[in-house]
C-alpha cells in the first residue's frame, strides 16, 4: 500500500447514496473545499480527502491503496467480494459499518402469475441479474441448477423481453416490480450504505486518523438510532 499522510475516502459522485454520504462525513466534522472538476474535494477540517466516483469503482480503489475507505453499498462491495474469491484471491477490502441508509433488498421476482412454491420451482429457469457472483453464490447454496443471464441494466423488463424468466434486481418499494408484472419470491441480501475499508489498517498517520473518525461516526450513529 502507498504511503500517504492524508485519509482518502471515495463516495458516489451522483446517485442515491451521494446526499446521505455527504451529510454523514460533515455530520463526522469532516469540511471539504472541493476542486473545479468535482471529483476531488480536499479536506479543510482534518487531513482527510474525497473523491468522487461511480458506486461500483469503490471497492477496487480500496484494493488497489487509492483510497482508504469507501462509502457502498453493500450489494456492491458482497458482489465483488465473492468474485474476488471466485478468482481464488483474498479480498483485500471489507466492511466496517452499516451506516442505516439506502436500505434496499435483493431479491429474486418471478412473472406475478406464477404461484411461489419454494427455490426447488426455480431449476431450470434463466434469471437475469446485473449480481451474477451473489446470485450464483445463493443458487449453489440452495442447490437450484438455474441459468443465469448477466445484464449491466434494465433487468426487470427481461421476463416481458423473454430474454429471461426470472430476475433477481435491488427492490426497495417494490413498484418496479410491481410496473413489470414480477413478484418477489426469494431474499438473497438486506442490504444498506456500508463504511468500506481495507482488510489492513494502514500503519501511519493514517491509522490514527481513521480511528478518529470512526469514533466520530459510531457517536453519530447512536444518536441516529
Ligand atoms: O452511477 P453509479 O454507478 O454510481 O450509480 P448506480 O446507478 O449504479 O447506483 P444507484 O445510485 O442507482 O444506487 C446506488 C445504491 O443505492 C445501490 O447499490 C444500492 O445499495 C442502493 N439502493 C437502495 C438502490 C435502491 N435502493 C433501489 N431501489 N439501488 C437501486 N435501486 C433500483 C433497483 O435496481 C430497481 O431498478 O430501484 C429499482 C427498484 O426500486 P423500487 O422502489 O421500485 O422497488
Ligand atoms: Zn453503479
Amino acid at each position: 500500500m502507498k504511503n500517504r499522510d492524508r485519509l482518502r475516502i471515495a463516495i458516489q459522485k451522483s446517485g442515491r447514496l451521494s446526499d446521505q454520504s455527504q451529510d454523514l462525513l460533515s455530520k463526522c466534522g469532516l469540511k471539504f473545499r472541493s476542486s473545479r472538476d468535482k471529483l476531488f474535494c480536499f479536506g479543510e477540517s482534518l487531513p482527510i480527502d474525497l473523491l468522487l466516483v461511480r458506486d461500483d469503482d469503490i471497492p477496487g480503489l480500496i484494493e488497489q491503496g487509492v483510497c482508504d475507505l469507501g462509502v457502498v453499498g453493500r450489494n456492491v462491495l458482497r458482489e465483488q467480494e465473492l468474485s474476488v474469491r471466485a478468482r481464488g484471491e483474498a479480498p483485500l477490502f471489507g466492511e466496517l459499518r452499516a451506516l442505516g441508509f439506502g436500505r434496499c433488498r435483493l431479491s429474486i421476482a418471478i412473472p406475478q402469475e406464477l404461484e411461489y412454491e419454494g427455490v426447488a420451482q426455480l431449476s431450470g429457469l434463466r434469471i437475469a441479474t446485473s449480481y451474477p457472483s451473489l446470485l450464483g453464490d445463493w443458487l449453489r447454496e440452495n442447490q437450484v441448477d438455474a441459468r443465469t443471464v448477466v445484464l449491466s441494466g434494465s433487468v426487470e423488463i427481461a421476463p416481458r423481453l423473454g430474454t429471461a424468466d426470472a430476475i433477481c434486481d435491488l427492490v426497495s418499494s417494490g413498484a418496479t416490480l410491481v410496473a413489470n408484472q414480477l413478484k418477489e419470491a426469494a431474499i438473497l441480501l438486506e442490504s444498506e450504505a456500508v463504511l468500506a475499508g481495507a482488510s489492513v489498517t494502514p500503519d501511519d498517520e493514517r491509522g490514527e486518523l481513521l480511528e478518529l473518525l470512526l469514533r466520530r461516526l459510531d457517536g453519530v450513529l447512536q444518536v441516529r438510532e
